[in-house]
């Protein structure tokens, strides 16, 4: 049997959600904000743009379009400035094994991230070759929980739904997982996660047992 793996990226791969936490925190403080973590949960998987929206809703605070569009650049500069200095420590643990067991047993493999910066990330951390298809935020219109990029993910593996799995550290990334009639696997808390068919903490806890009965499910 072939499946389609759709990985997430920030917090599923690569441990860069802190980073956007960080960002957003930043330019939250500019506006006299307190940005938690817990209201971090509802920014993950969530596109740039979405996320200011929802940050400046959260902090009632109406932006002019100047304003957003100096903040969006701001974060990402800020963003970029913490990326440019990872390496592959900062790659999720058992996230190369898994890669090398679905590969050895030759699934299809794809991201599907928000992140307009998903491919300089895995290039990065030399992750890139590994994924047949890449679908990030510079290929959809609509952010998590629509299901557009894992709809496109699929589509570029050639796969139907139903043989589709998606790994996931947002709220929003699993309930797009759900609606698009695939498989979901949060990857994080499973009290945060439990709209997910299945939830492990880490890859760390994910067999490679597991892994085949998704394969020939
Ligand atoms: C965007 C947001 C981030 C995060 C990612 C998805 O990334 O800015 O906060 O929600 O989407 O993981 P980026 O800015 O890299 O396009
Ligand atoms: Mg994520």
């Amino acid at each position: 049997m072939k499946k389609a793996f759709i990985f997430d990226l920030d917090g599923v791969i690569v441990d860069t959600a802190k980073f956007h936490y960080l960002a957003w925190r930043n330019l939250a403080k500019g506006i006299d904000f307190d940005f938690t973590t817990a209201q971090n949960e509802q920014f993950k998987g969530v596109s740039r743009v979405r996320s200011l929206e929802i940050l400046l809703e959260m902090a009632n605070y109406k932006a002019t379009q100047e304003e957003k569009d100096a903040w969006l650049v701001q974060k990402n500069v800020e963003y970029l400035s913490y990326i440019q200095k990872m390496d592959q420590s900062e790659i999720l643990p058992d996230v190369p094994r898994v890669l090398a067991y679905l590969i050895e047993k030759q699934q299809g493999i794809a991201l599907g991230s928000a992140s307009k910066n998903a491919r300089p990330i895995l290039e990065r951390v030399a992750l890139l070759d590994k994924f047949h298809a890449i679908v990030d935020g510079n290929d959809v219109t609509t952010a998590k929980p629509d299901p557009e990029v894992f709809v496109k993910g699929a589509q570029a593996l050639g796969a139907a739904a139903k043989h589709c799995i998606v790994f996931e550290d947002s709220i929003a990334g699993i309930q797009a997982a759900n609606t698009a009639g695939m498989t979901s696997i949060g990857i994080g808390d499973a009290a945060v996660l439990h709209e997910a068919d299945h939830v492990f903490s880490d890859f760390t806890e994910m067999s490679n047992d597991f892994l085949d009965t998704l394969i020939q499910k």
